[in-house]
């Protein structure tokens, strides 16, 4: 079964517990709850997880090479600044998707550009949380997974 590496970054840890109006009520828990559902019965297996350390995700995407058949990120903040992790998802070989809870095309200007979009092979943003759903259901797809 193809695994897919969802990653969450920096201050994704907070969600549903501040800024409810902007991020939702769903904890980072209900998302990986989310991501291990759909993946299942979209053939897929998840493997979630959340750093507010840039050099630890650029380390987990690395490893990811040969071993996750794709990656969902939400890259946080790092999204509008890091070249660092357009490097690392440069150097991944499998597809790539880029997910965002909110729509950051409404929001202030310096969220309106994502270096990670450049890499990803879709952008999702806007959906809330369903998002994640929405990103694993198109790399399944991608993928040829049997539950697709
Ligand atoms: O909409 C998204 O998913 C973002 O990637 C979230 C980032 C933000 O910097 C991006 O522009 C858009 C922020 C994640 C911080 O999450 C929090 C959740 C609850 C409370 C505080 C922060």
């Amino acid at each position: 079964m193809p695994t897919i590496l969802v990653l969450n970054g920096p201050n994704l840890n907070l969600l549903g517990l501040r800024q409810p109006e902007i991020y939702g009520h769903a904890t980072l828990a209900d998302v990986e709850a989310l991501c291990q559902r759909t993946a299942r019965g979209a053939g897929l297996a998840a493997d979630c997880r959340q750093t507010n350390h840039e050099g630890v995700m650029i380390d987990w995407i690395h490893a990811a090479r040969g071993t996750a058949s794709g990656i969902l990120i939400n890259p946080g903040g790092w999204s509008h600044t890091s070249v660092a992790l357009l490097d690392a998802l440069n150097a991944y070989e499998a597809p790539v998707v880029e997910v965002h809870i909110s729509n950051i095309h409404r929001r202030e200007a310096f969220r309106h550009h994502s270096h990670i979009s450049a890499r990803a092979e879709a952008v999702i943003a806007g959906c809330g949380v369903q998002g994640y759903a929405l990103g694993l259901l198109h790399l399944a797809e991608r993928l040829g997974a049997a539950g697709a």
